[in-house]
């Protein structure tokens, strides 16, 4: 196979270890644990693996004595890069162990474990795969691991195969299954271990013991190059306004960080306009006050960013697409007229029809392009695809329409030429940087040694990370701590708390301070690409929102 020169040079690349990982490892077990709330609910639901105190790793001369492990790992849900480094450093972590463990892949996500369908990952095979983007190893997938008769079919294939231990690398939805199949598997003494690592570009799986999910920094730096090379072409060519979308299913987080490391002119945060309870029309207000104030300084031009979630947290939008989930829910009876309608516009007027009055004239207000888009079919959870909406081109369309009503007041005397971009597939499989690629492989290495100890429940975690490697923190966190009871379709359900942007956090309060001062002047940050060789506060440099928020 032939392989890039970076590719090849990055092949080399040793992972940096915290101190703790390198040699022998002692477990020390800190306080028990209470989840964050409805602690009365989540320890009547989880009795095996509730309450289990932290786990932290300390180096120890006495090497441990395990007999061989065999494991198996599962991707789960969206791309982020790292993973690849996860599954290395177990692969590593379980060789150390003995010698003879073995490690198994299940293929194509959750899906693979129920279909028993799996491979034996070898250190040949493993080889091409170190320090590179991508979920390819072995596949991943968004099937949800929920039901008994899952877990069951999967305990065959673990049985079959004598894996002890299984690793499931996900976000929030994932790692909570994760807990629901290691309470199962404990309560029926399967014995096989369950353990979970915090994945996702969005960012939005961290809390107090998970400081921030792989692949976050990586995606966001391959964002923030391509926003900085787009502000300097913005502000050579002077004659453009660039509305940029960026993933993140829900958080925002995503969307702020690259703002930190770029300085845009607009950037929104879907969970202050959830705040703030602001409609779309007050978004495109705010929007074109700031291209009409730069115009009157002679800048027609601009960069604005915009998150993936946006439009479900914009009060009148989330009531209207809850009310069109319900509708087009599959299998309907108005999904099926709907369907009917070859005319797009006959469809349209039929949805309208069928809407409450207000989500109708919300509905009807919007550009027939985004009207559809809002109709395309569901996700296999019932929700809306949000990245299939083109936000960025319903909000240019709307600011568009307002600066026409703006100078014909005499108040905007500029022009408006727009450019529409999203960023989000661009990034999910980057080369990790060497934050990810060393948090990724030290997350890998920690869920070996909480395998090798016999933990179930737990979700590994490597903290203190804006420091040097060699001081990072490793450990172990009960991931029924992370819980609380959220309505999930229409049901109470014990869920991992999924953290949004905080408003009075100190990233965000740092674009607040800021923003007012990055839409008039011209303060853009080029970051550049990422760099895996040359000075350490290039290439070792953390997000700005974990500086921010370890800055004591
Ligand atoms: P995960 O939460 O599973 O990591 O996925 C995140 C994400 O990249 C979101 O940012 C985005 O909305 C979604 O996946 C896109 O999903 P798909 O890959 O199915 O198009």
């Amino acid at each position: 196979m032939t392989i890039s020169a970076l590719q090849q040079a990055r092949a080399q690349y040793q992972p940096k270890l915290p101190k703790s990982l390198k040699g022998a490892v002692k477990i020390v077990d800190g306080a028990a644990t209470e989840s964050v709330a409805d602690q009365a609910e989540i320890k009547e639901l989880f009795p095996n693996t509730y309450g289990m105190p932290l786990l932290t790793f300390e180096a120890t001369d006495a090497a441990a004595n395990v007999g061989p492990v065999n494991v198996g790992v599962i991707l789960s849900g969206g791309q982020a890069p790292g993973g690849h480094n996860v599954i290395s450093g177990i692969f590593d972590g379980i060789k150390k162990l003995n010698a003879d463990s073995k490690l198994y892949g299940f293929l194509g996500g959750p899906g693979g474990l129920v279909d028993h369908k799996y491979m034996e990952i070898t250190a040949e095979y493993l080889e091409g795969y170190r320090n590179t983007g991508g979920f390819d190893i072995i596949g991943s997938g968004r099937t949800k691991l929920e039901e008994e008769a899952q877990f069951d079919k999967g305990l065959e294939i673990l049985k079959e195969l004598n894996i002890k231990a299984l690793v499931i690398i996900g976000g929030d939805d994932s790692n909570t299954n994760a807990c629901v199949l290691a309470e199962y598997y404990a309560a029926k003494n399967a014995g096989v271990q369950v353990v979970g690592c915090p994945k996702t570009i969005d960012g939005d799986l961290k809390n107090e013991m998970i400081e921030t999910s792989f692949g976050f920094d990586t995606a966001v730096k391959v964002y923030s190059e391509l926003i900085g090379n787009i502000q300097r072409d913005a502000n050579s060519a002077k004659k453009y306004w660039h509305f940029i979308k960026l993933m993140g299913r829900s958080a925002s987080h995503i969307g702020l960080e690259a703002a930190l490391q770029t300085q845009p002119n607009i950037t929104l945060v879907s969970e202050e306009v959830a705040a703030k309870k602001q409609t779309l029309g007050e978004i495109v207000d705010y929007m074109a006050n700031i291209i009409a104030k730069r115009a009157a300084n002679g800048n027609n031009f601009g960069v604005a960013l915009i998150p993936e979630g946006l439009v479900e947290f914009v009060p009148e939008m989330k009531a209207l697409i809850a009310e069109l989930n319900d509708l087009l829910a599959e299998g309907s009876e108005s999904e099926a007229k709907f369907k009917s309608y070859t005319d797009k516009a006959e469809g349209r007027a039929f949805v309208s029809s069928i809407l409450s009055a207000e989500s109708a004239k919300v509905y009807n207000s919007l550009p027939s392009l985004i009207a559809d888009q809002l109709t395309l079919d569901r996700d296999p959870h019932g929700n809306v695809q949000v990245s299939l909406i083109e936000t960025e081109k319903l909000l240019g369309e709307m600011v568009k329409t307002r600066l026409a009503e703006l100078k014909a007041e005499g108040k905007y005397v500029g022009k408006f030429g727009t450019q529409f971009h999203f960023f989000g597939y661009e990034g999910r499989c980057a080369a990790p940087s060497n934050f990810d690629a060393d948090y990724c492989y030290s997350l890998g290495y920690t869920a070996s040694v909480l395998i090798g100890s016999g933990k179930t429940g737990y979700m590994s975690s490597v903290r203190n990370t804006t420091a040097p490697a060699d001081e990072w923190i490793a450990g172990g966190v009960p991931v029924t701590m992370m819980m609380n009871m959220e309505k999930r379709h229409g049901h109470m359900k014990p869920v991992i708390q999924k953290a949004l942007v905080e408003l009075d956090g100190a990233p965000f309060k740092y674009l607040a301070e800021n923003r007012e001062k990055w839409a008039i002047e011209t303060s853009y940050l080029y970051p550049g690409p990422i760099q895996y060789w040359g000075p350490s506060e290039v290439c070792d440099r953390t997000t700005v929102t974990l500086q921010l928020e370890q800055k004591k």
